[in-house]
Protein backbone atom coordinates (compact mmCIF):
# COMPACT_ATOMS: atom_id res chain seq x y z
CA UNK A 1 0.00 0.00 0.00
CA UNK A 2 2.96 2.38 0.80
CA UNK A 3 4.67 1.87 -2.49
CA UNK A 4 1.44 2.26 -4.12
CA UNK A 5 0.82 5.73 -2.31
CA UNK A 6 4.26 6.47 -3.03
CA UNK A 7 3.83 6.26 -6.97
CA UNK A 8 1.00 8.06 -6.94
CA UNK A 9 3.19 11.03 -5.51
CA UNK A 10 5.60 10.48 -7.21
CA UNK A 11 3.36 10.30 -10.79
CA UNK A 12 1.60 13.99 -9.38
CA UNK A 13 4.97 15.58 -8.77
CA UNK A 14 6.58 14.41 -11.76
CA UNK A 15 3.49 16.03 -13.88
CA UNK A 16 3.80 19.22 -11.66
CA UNK A 17 6.96 20.31 -13.12
CA UNK A 18 6.15 19.44 -16.25
CA UNK A 19 3.43 21.85 -15.80
CA UNK A 20 3.66 24.77 -18.26
CA UNK A 21 0.42 26.69 -16.94
CA UNK A 22 -1.95 26.96 -14.36
CA UNK A 23 -4.77 25.22 -16.06
CA UNK A 24 -2.14 22.19 -16.33
CA UNK A 25 -1.51 22.17 -12.35
CA UNK A 26 -5.21 22.33 -11.85
CA UNK A 27 -5.77 19.46 -14.06
CA UNK A 28 -3.23 17.70 -12.01
CA UNK A 29 -4.96 18.45 -9.01
CA UNK A 30 -8.45 17.19 -10.16
CA UNK A 31 -6.69 14.30 -11.71
CA UNK A 32 -5.20 12.96 -8.28
CA UNK A 33 -7.04 14.86 -5.19
CA UNK A 34 -10.17 15.97 -6.77
CA UNK A 35 -13.63 14.08 -5.83
CA UNK A 36 -12.78 11.14 -8.32
CA UNK A 37 -8.87 12.03 -7.88
CA UNK A 38 -6.31 8.89 -7.30
CA UNK A 39 -5.37 9.37 -3.98
CA UNK A 40 -9.06 10.44 -3.16
CA UNK A 41 -10.30 6.48 -4.51
CA UNK A 42 -7.43 4.83 -2.38
CA UNK A 43 -8.74 6.68 0.66
CA UNK A 44 -12.55 5.32 -0.30
CA UNK A 45 -10.80 1.64 -0.54
CA UNK A 46 -10.05 1.99 2.80
CA UNK A 47 -13.45 -0.42 3.68
CA UNK A 48 -10.95 -2.98 2.49
CA UNK A 49 -8.33 -2.63 4.48
CA UNK A 50 -7.56 -4.43 7.78
CA UNK A 51 -8.64 -1.68 10.80
CA UNK A 52 -5.74 -1.62 12.25
CA UNK A 53 -3.75 -0.66 9.24
CA UNK A 54 -6.46 2.20 8.59
CA UNK A 55 -4.73 4.82 10.77
CA UNK A 56 -1.20 4.39 9.10
CA UNK A 57 -2.43 4.27 5.63
CA UNK A 58 -4.52 7.49 6.01
CA UNK A 59 -1.48 8.83 7.28
CA UNK A 60 0.53 7.90 4.54
CA UNK A 61 -2.33 9.16 2.49
CA UNK A 62 -2.64 12.87 3.89
CA UNK A 63 1.01 13.32 3.74
CA UNK A 64 0.90 12.33 0.11
CA UNK A 65 -1.63 14.62 -0.24
CA UNK A 66 -0.13 17.61 1.82
CA UNK A 67 3.53 17.00 -0.34
CA UNK A 68 1.20 17.67 -3.37
CA UNK A 69 -0.48 20.04 -2.63
CA UNK A 70 2.91 22.16 -0.93
CA UNK A 71 4.53 21.20 -4.70
CA UNK A 72 1.54 22.80 -6.79
CA UNK A 73 1.58 25.69 -4.54
CA UNK A 74 5.18 26.24 -5.41
CA UNK A 75 5.04 25.73 -8.87
CA UNK A 76 1.72 27.83 -8.75
CA UNK A 77 4.00 30.87 -7.59
CA UNK A 78 7.11 30.38 -9.31
CA UNK A 79 4.49 30.30 -12.85
CA UNK A 80 3.02 33.48 -11.74
CA UNK A 81 6.34 35.24 -11.31
CA UNK A 82 7.82 34.02 -14.73
CA UNK A 83 4.47 35.42 -16.49
CA UNK A 84 4.84 38.39 -14.69
CA UNK A 85 8.40 38.87 -15.62
CA UNK A 86 7.62 38.03 -19.03
CA UNK A 87 5.00 40.45 -19.36
CA UNK A 88 6.81 43.42 -17.81
CA UNK A 89 9.66 42.09 -20.50
CA UNK A 90 6.94 42.40 -23.57
CA UNK A 91 5.49 45.56 -22.49
CA UNK A 92 9.18 47.99 -21.66
CA UNK A 93 8.26 51.43 -23.11
CA UNK A 94 11.05 52.76 -24.60
CA UNK A 95 10.65 56.23 -23.58
CA UNK A 96 13.29 57.51 -25.79
CA UNK A 97 11.52 56.88 -28.75
CA UNK A 98 10.67 60.15 -31.01
CA UNK A 99 6.80 60.92 -30.33
CA UNK A 100 3.89 60.83 -33.05
CA UNK A 101 2.79 64.74 -32.94
CA UNK A 102 -1.09 64.37 -33.26
CA UNK A 103 -2.66 66.06 -36.46
CA UNK A 104 -3.68 69.45 -35.63
CA UNK A 105 -6.92 70.34 -37.45
CA UNK A 106 -7.23 73.86 -38.18
CA UNK A 107 -10.52 76.27 -39.10
CA UNK A 108 -12.70 75.73 -42.63
CA UNK A 109 -11.59 79.06 -44.81
CA UNK A 110 -15.46 79.78 -44.39
CA UNK A 111 -15.38 80.12 -40.86
CA UNK A 112 -12.17 81.88 -40.69
CA UNK A 113 -13.70 84.44 -43.01
CA UNK A 114 -16.96 84.20 -40.99
CA UNK A 115 -15.09 85.02 -37.76
CA UNK A 116 -13.34 87.74 -39.23
CA UNK A 117 -16.57 89.53 -40.81
CA UNK A 118 -18.19 88.80 -37.19
CA UNK A 119 -14.92 90.39 -35.10
CA UNK A 120 -15.33 93.90 -37.25
CA UNK A 121 -19.05 93.84 -36.46
CA UNK A 122 -18.65 93.25 -32.93
CA UNK A 123 -16.10 95.78 -32.94
CA UNK A 124 -19.03 98.05 -33.91
CA UNK A 125 -21.45 96.85 -30.94
CA UNK A 126 -23.18 95.00 -33.19
CA UNK A 127 -24.74 91.21 -31.74
CA UNK A 128 -24.45 87.92 -33.51
CA UNK A 129 -27.75 86.30 -33.78
CA UNK A 130 -29.25 83.31 -35.43
CA UNK A 131 -32.72 82.02 -36.11
CA UNK A 132 -34.29 78.87 -38.01
CA UNK A 133 -33.18 77.40 -41.34
CA UNK A 134 -36.88 76.25 -41.96
CA UNK A 135 -38.97 79.50 -42.11
CA UNK A 136 -42.05 81.10 -42.77
CA UNK A 137 -43.06 82.18 -45.51
CA UNK A 138 -44.06 85.25 -43.72
CA UNK A 139 -40.75 86.28 -42.48
CA UNK A 140 -38.80 84.95 -45.13
CA UNK A 141 -40.89 87.05 -47.74
CA UNK A 142 -43.81 88.72 -46.70
CA UNK A 143 -42.52 90.90 -44.09
CA UNK A 144 -39.50 92.07 -46.28
CA UNK A 145 -42.32 93.67 -48.60
CA UNK A 146 -42.00 90.18 -51.16
CA UNK A 147 -45.44 89.59 -51.44
CA UNK A 148 -46.61 86.46 -53.30
CA UNK A 149 -46.75 86.83 -57.10
CA UNK A 150 -44.06 89.70 -56.87
CA UNK A 151 -41.16 88.72 -59.02
CA UNK A 152 -38.02 89.13 -56.75
CA UNK A 153 -39.55 85.32 -55.63
CA UNK A 154 -38.98 83.78 -58.96
CA UNK A 155 -35.53 85.05 -58.48
CA UNK A 156 -34.86 83.29 -55.57
CA UNK A 157 -35.92 79.59 -56.94
CA UNK A 158 -37.17 78.87 -53.28
CA UNK A 159 -37.07 75.65 -52.05
CA UNK A 160 -41.10 75.13 -50.41
CA UNK A 161 -41.59 72.68 -47.57
CA UNK A 162 -45.44 73.69 -48.03
CA UNK A 163 -47.24 76.72 -49.57
CA UNK A 164 -46.12 78.10 -45.76
CA UNK A 165 -42.93 77.00 -45.06
CA UNK A 166 -39.49 77.59 -46.85
CA UNK A 167 -36.07 76.81 -46.50
CA UNK A 168 -35.11 80.09 -45.58
CA UNK A 169 -33.84 82.32 -49.10
CA UNK A 170 -32.01 85.02 -46.90
CA UNK A 171 -31.22 85.42 -43.28
CA UNK A 172 -33.31 88.54 -43.47
CA UNK A 173 -35.67 86.29 -42.30
CA UNK A 174 -33.88 86.46 -38.50
CA UNK A 175 -33.46 90.46 -38.00
CA UNK A 176 -37.78 90.74 -39.34
CA UNK A 177 -38.11 88.37 -35.95
CA UNK A 178 -35.58 90.73 -33.83
CA UNK A 179 -37.30 94.16 -35.42
CA UNK A 180 -40.95 92.61 -34.16
CA UNK A 181 -39.40 91.89 -30.88
CA UNK A 182 -39.29 95.49 -31.03
CA UNK A 183 -36.08 95.97 -28.34
CA UNK A 184 -34.41 99.07 -29.84
CA UNK A 185 -32.07 100.11 -30.96
CA UNK A 186 -31.21 97.01 -32.92
CA UNK A 187 -27.47 96.52 -34.09
CA UNK A 188 -27.15 93.31 -35.39
CA UNK A 189 -25.67 91.09 -37.92
CA UNK A 190 -27.14 87.36 -38.65
CA UNK A 191 -24.89 84.94 -40.51
CA UNK A 192 -25.84 81.57 -41.64
CA UNK A 193 -27.21 79.01 -44.10
CA UNK A 194 -29.35 79.77 -46.89
CA UNK A 195 -30.77 77.80 -49.48
CA UNK A 196 -31.22 78.57 -53.07
CA UNK A 197 -33.02 75.97 -55.83
CA UNK A 198 -29.50 76.28 -58.11
CA UNK A 199 -27.80 74.07 -60.22
CA UNK A 200 -24.10 73.62 -59.25
CA UNK A 201 -21.47 75.42 -60.77
CA UNK A 202 -17.90 77.56 -59.53
CA UNK A 203 -20.16 80.17 -58.27
CA UNK A 204 -23.55 79.12 -57.47
CA UNK A 205 -24.74 76.13 -54.93
CA UNK A 206 -27.96 75.01 -53.67
CA UNK A 207 -26.70 75.71 -50.03
CA UNK A 208 -24.61 78.65 -49.51
CA UNK A 209 -23.99 81.37 -46.45
CA UNK A 210 -24.88 84.79 -45.77
CA UNK A 211 -24.46 87.51 -43.59
CA UNK A 212 -26.69 90.04 -42.75
CA UNK A 213 -26.34 93.38 -41.08
CA UNK A 214 -29.19 95.54 -39.47
CA UNK A 215 -29.05 98.34 -37.80
CA UNK A 216 -32.35 100.44 -36.26
CA UNK A 217 -32.13 103.85 -34.53
CA UNK A 218 -34.16 106.70 -34.52
CA UNK A 219 -31.77 108.88 -36.61
CA UNK A 220 -29.79 106.77 -38.36
CA UNK A 221 -29.01 107.76 -41.98
CA UNK A 222 -27.30 106.47 -45.64
CA UNK A 223 -24.55 108.63 -44.46
CA UNK A 224 -24.44 106.18 -41.45
CA UNK A 225 -24.51 102.88 -43.71
CA UNK A 226 -21.48 104.22 -45.97
CA UNK A 227 -19.69 105.20 -43.04
CA UNK A 228 -20.33 101.60 -41.32
CA UNK A 229 -19.31 99.59 -44.51
CA UNK A 230 -16.52 101.88 -44.89
CA UNK A 231 -14.80 100.48 -42.09
CA UNK A 232 -16.06 97.00 -42.45
CA UNK A 233 -14.50 96.98 -46.24
CA UNK A 234 -11.29 98.82 -44.64
CA UNK A 235 -10.98 96.15 -41.98
CA UNK A 236 -11.65 93.25 -44.20
CA UNK A 237 -9.72 94.09 -47.33
CA UNK A 238 -7.20 96.67 -45.52
CA UNK A 239 -6.75 100.39 -45.42
CA UNK A 240 -6.23 101.64 -48.36
CA UNK A 241 -9.32 100.07 -49.60
CA UNK A 242 -12.07 102.22 -51.36
CA UNK A 243 -15.71 101.94 -51.50
CA UNK A 244 -18.23 102.61 -54.46
CA UNK A 245 -22.04 102.79 -53.93
CA UNK A 246 -23.69 102.10 -57.20
CA UNK A 247 -27.50 102.84 -57.25
CA UNK A 248 -29.55 99.01 -56.95
CA UNK A 249 -33.13 97.79 -56.20
CA UNK A 250 -34.17 95.92 -53.27
CA UNK A 251 -37.71 94.85 -52.72
CA UNK A 252 -36.97 95.58 -48.61
CA UNK A 253 -34.82 98.55 -48.91
CA UNK A 254 -35.45 101.99 -50.21
CA UNK A 255 -33.15 103.58 -51.41
CA UNK A 256 -31.36 100.48 -51.91
CA UNK A 257 -27.30 100.34 -53.47
CA UNK A 258 -24.49 97.46 -54.00
CA UNK A 259 -20.69 98.32 -52.62
CA UNK A 260 -18.05 97.66 -54.66
CA UNK A 261 -14.48 97.84 -52.57
CA UNK A 262 -10.91 98.80 -54.80
CA UNK A 263 -9.38 95.71 -56.04
CA UNK A 264 -6.62 95.07 -53.10
CA UNK A 265 -4.99 93.18 -55.55
CA UNK A 266 -4.07 95.94 -57.92
CA UNK A 267 -5.36 99.04 -55.90
CA UNK A 268 -7.86 99.80 -58.55
CA UNK A 269 -5.40 100.19 -61.30
CA UNK A 270 -7.49 97.13 -63.31
CA UNK A 271 -6.15 93.49 -63.35
CA UNK A 272 -6.58 89.64 -63.88
CA UNK A 273 -8.04 89.53 -60.63
CA UNK A 274 -10.89 92.60 -60.78
CA UNK A 275 -11.26 91.36 -64.66
CA UNK A 276 -9.64 94.76 -65.95
CA UNK A 277 -12.62 96.65 -63.30
CA UNK A 278 -10.75 97.98 -60.87
CA UNK A 279 -13.42 97.47 -58.82
CA UNK A 280 -14.96 94.19 -56.67
CA UNK A 281 -18.87 93.87 -56.23
CA UNK A 282 -19.20 93.09 -52.30
CA UNK A 283 -22.90 93.57 -51.25
CA UNK A 284 -25.87 94.80 -51.66
CA UNK A 285 -27.48 97.40 -48.92
CA UNK A 286 -30.10 99.97 -48.33
CA UNK A 287 -32.09 102.08 -46.30
CA UNK A 288 -34.88 99.21 -44.13
CA UNK A 289 -38.07 100.19 -46.74
CA UNK A 290 -40.93 102.04 -44.24
CA UNK A 291 -43.16 99.11 -45.54
CA UNK A 292 -40.47 96.56 -43.77
CA UNK A 293 -40.75 98.57 -40.35
CA UNK A 294 -44.11 98.50 -40.18
CA UNK A 295 -44.72 95.17 -41.07
CA UNK A 296 -42.34 94.11 -38.22
CA UNK A 297 -43.97 96.78 -36.24
CA UNK A 298 -41.80 99.52 -35.69
CA UNK A 299 -43.73 103.22 -36.39
CA UNK A 300 -41.57 104.41 -39.20
CA UNK A 301 -42.12 107.76 -38.61
CA UNK A 302 -39.85 107.19 -35.44
CA UNK A 303 -37.40 104.58 -36.34
CA UNK A 304 -34.79 104.33 -39.38
CA UNK A 305 -32.58 101.64 -40.55
CA UNK A 306 -29.81 100.44 -42.74
CA UNK A 307 -29.75 96.97 -43.65
CA UNK A 308 -26.69 94.50 -45.76
CA UNK A 309 -26.11 91.60 -46.97
CA UNK A 310 -23.13 89.68 -47.87
CA UNK A 311 -22.45 86.24 -49.41
CA UNK A 312 -19.79 84.30 -46.95
CA UNK A 313 -18.58 82.21 -49.61
CA UNK A 314 -18.06 85.28 -51.74
CA UNK A 315 -15.82 86.60 -48.69
CA UNK A 316 -13.84 83.73 -48.49
CA UNK A 317 -13.03 83.15 -52.52
CA UNK A 318 -12.05 86.56 -52.69
CA UNK A 319 -9.90 86.70 -49.97
CA UNK A 320 -7.84 83.44 -50.27
CA UNK A 321 -8.20 84.30 -54.21
CA UNK A 322 -9.97 80.85 -54.77
CA UNK A 323 -11.42 80.44 -58.06
CA UNK A 324 -14.25 78.10 -57.64
CA UNK A 325 -17.00 77.49 -54.67
CA UNK A 326 -17.26 73.94 -55.03
CA UNK A 327 -13.84 73.60 -53.21
CA UNK A 328 -14.99 75.16 -49.99
CA UNK A 329 -17.68 72.08 -49.68
CA UNK A 330 -15.34 69.08 -51.58
CA UNK A 331 -13.78 68.88 -48.09
CA UNK A 332 -10.54 67.94 -50.13
CA UNK A 333 -7.53 67.72 -47.50
CA UNK A 334 -4.79 68.86 -50.61
CA UNK A 335 -7.01 72.16 -50.77
CA UNK A 336 -8.02 72.59 -46.95
CA UNK A 337 -4.36 71.98 -45.69
CA UNK A 338 -3.46 75.02 -47.59
CA UNK A 339 -5.28 78.01 -45.18
C1 LIG B 1 -28.44 90.99 -51.51
C2 LIG B 1 -27.99 91.80 -50.40
C3 LIG B 1 -29.42 92.67 -48.72
C4 LIG B 1 -30.76 93.38 -46.91
C5 LIG B 1 -30.08 92.41 -47.57
C6 LIG B 1 -32.45 93.56 -45.19
C7 LIG B 1 -32.96 92.99 -44.06
C8 LIG B 1 -34.04 93.55 -43.46
C9 LIG B 1 -34.59 94.69 -43.94
C10 LIG B 1 -34.04 95.23 -45.06
CL1 LIG B 1 -34.72 92.81 -42.12
N1 LIG B 1 -32.98 94.68 -45.66
N2 LIG B 1 -31.39 93.00 -45.76
C11 LIG B 1 -30.77 94.63 -47.43
C12 LIG B 1 -30.12 94.91 -48.62
C13 LIG B 1 -29.43 93.91 -49.29
O1 LIG B 1 -28.79 91.62 -49.28
O2 LIG B 1 -27.75 90.90 -52.47
N3 LIG B 1 -29.62 90.40 -51.34
C14 LIG B 1 -30.32 89.71 -52.35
Amino acid sequence: MQKKIEEIKQKALELISEANSPEKIQETRVKFLGKKGELTALLKSMKDVDPAMRPQIGAWVNQARAQIEKQMELAGEEMKAKMLKQRLAAETIDVTLPGKAPKQGHLHPNEIALREVERIFIGLGYEVVSGPEVEYDEYNFEKLNIPKGHPARDEQDTFYINSNIVLRTQTSSVQARIMEQGKLPIRIISPGRVFRSDAVDATHSPSFHQIEGLLIDEKSSFSDLKGTLEVFAKELFGENTKTKFRPHHFPFTEPSAEMDVSCFKCGGKGCRFCKGEGWIEILGCGMVHPHVLEMCGLDPEKYSGFACGVGLERIALLKYEIDDMRLLYENDMRFLEQF
